[in-house]
């Protein structure tokens, strides 16, 4: 079938809308209509260059929400009708990630996804010209049908709306999951959140759930106060108008008992490394957890002396908020639906898929939260 597409031809490049060929599924395979995508900043990243995993042309977009069209043989978990949300991070439940119990990375096609192939070694879309597209992350959501795996979509309700649920698919998820899967952040704690973007701004309503007492927002961009607090941020911390934000924080955190200072649970959530370092050196000593959302560029290395983590603090990372996708990704979606979180005020821009080189520059203008395609 032909089906139209914001593809990625060169790097550092707008994307290009055409039409474009997609081979039905094959066996294990689902055919998806995209109804709705989010634009998250890891499709920026990879869009830039930066991404070593980057393969051009490629059709991006991972934060998507559909229909099923079609399924290939033997197909027995879903069917034509049923609504999904496609998951960058599969959820097989027969790999050793998965039946460890201890990880939400399932290997199952991590090999053949990160070459942005199908689990075939095949790819399904390609140029009118016969020209193949690379997948991304498995999901390819900036065109209106996309094949995904049986094993990388979630079956979700049918009365939720894609253009809020898509957000599910990354943003939300992984800022939520950071909280509570990954740090497990208990009830009266401090955190500090770096990046009020779509992720932090998800990490600071989970630290609400979580029932954090001082949730402390960092952003360079002072825009970012108004929405965040609306969150649940408490305090907020501009680095370019303090002299060392570490400092600030710690300052922050004193208490006439605890003349230490610093956060239980610190996260990154703008993929830069130095961010990164200050994050894990503003956790507590003792027991501070600092957990690294952001994707830094190929080539990039995080440090600190390791004398911070030898007294006592933990620095950890996570992929979807450690989330599992088949058996979380519903549940989150009925949260959604019963008003247990919000999703509407941060989607802040709808747009048509025509205009998804304007969508990234309001990104880049920090203009917006998440905009959503609409198709
Ligand atoms: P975004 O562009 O919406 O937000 C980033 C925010 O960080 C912006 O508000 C920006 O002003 C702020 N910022 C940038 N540099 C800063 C600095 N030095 N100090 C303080 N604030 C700074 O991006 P997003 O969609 O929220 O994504 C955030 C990061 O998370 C990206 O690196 C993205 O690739 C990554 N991400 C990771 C996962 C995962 O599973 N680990 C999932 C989604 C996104
Ligand atoms: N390909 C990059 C890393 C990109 C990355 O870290 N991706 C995150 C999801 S970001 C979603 O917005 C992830 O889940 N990683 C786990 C995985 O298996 O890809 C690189 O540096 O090579
Ligand atoms: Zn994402």
């Amino acid at each position: 079938m032909r089906t139209k597409a914001a593809v990625a031809m060169e790097a550092g490049k707008p994307l290009e809308i055409m039409e474009v060929e997609l081979e039905g599924p094959k066996a294990g395979e689902v055919l998806i209509e995209v109804k709705a995508t989010g634009l998250c900043h890891t499709d920026d990243f990879t869009l830039s260059g930066a991404d070593p995993e980057g393969l051009f042309p490629s059709i991006l977009g991972h934060e998507g929400a559909g229909v099923v069209l079609e399924v290939g043989e033997g197909v027995t978990t879903l069917k034509p009708g049923d609504h999904v949300i496609p998951l960058y991070t599969p959820e097989c439940r027969e790999c050793p990630s998965c039946l460890s119990g201890k990880t939400n990375l399932c290997t199952a096609i991590r090999g053949t996804q990160g070459q942005g192939l199908m689990p075939d070694g095949t790819t399904r879309f390609s140029m009118l010209d016969g020209t193949p597209i690379y997948h991304y992350m498995g999901c390819s959501t900036f065109a209106q049908h996309t094949v995904m795996p049986e094993i990388a979509l979630a079956k979700v309700r049918d009365d939720a709306p894609f253009d809020k649920i898509c957000y599910i698919g990354c943003g939300v998820t992984t800022g939520i999951g950071a909280v509570i899967n990954t740090a497990g952040v208990e009830i009266g704690s401090t955190a500090a959140v770096f990046g009020l973007g779509g992720i932090g701004l998800n990490v600071i309503q989970g630290l609400r759930m979580a029932g954090a007492d001082m949730i402390i927002g960092v952003d360079l961009n002072d825009d970012k106060e108004e929405m965040a607090r609306k969150f649940g941020m408490t305090h907020f911390v501009n680095p370019s108008k303090v002299d060392d934000v570490k400092a600030a924080i710690i300052e922050l955190t004193k208490t006439e008992r605890d003349q230490i200072g610093g956060v239980d649970y610190s996260f990154d959530a703008t993929g830069n490394v130095q961010v990164m370092r200050d994050a894990l050196e503003c956790s507590h000593r003792g027991w501070g957890v600092s957990v690294v959302i952001g994707v830094a560029p190929a080539g990039a290395e995080i440090s600190t002396r390791p004398f911070q983590l030898v007294t006592g603090r933990t620095w950890k990372g996570t992929a979807f908020g450690g989330a599992k996708g088949r058996t979380d990704v519903p549940k989150i979606v009925d949260w959604y639906m019963d008003g247990k979180i919000e999703i509407d005020p941060m989607i802040t821009h709808r747009i048509k898929l025509e205009e998804i080189n304007e969508g990234f520059e309001m990104m880049h203008k920090g203009e917006s939260i998440r905009t959503v395609v609409v198709y």
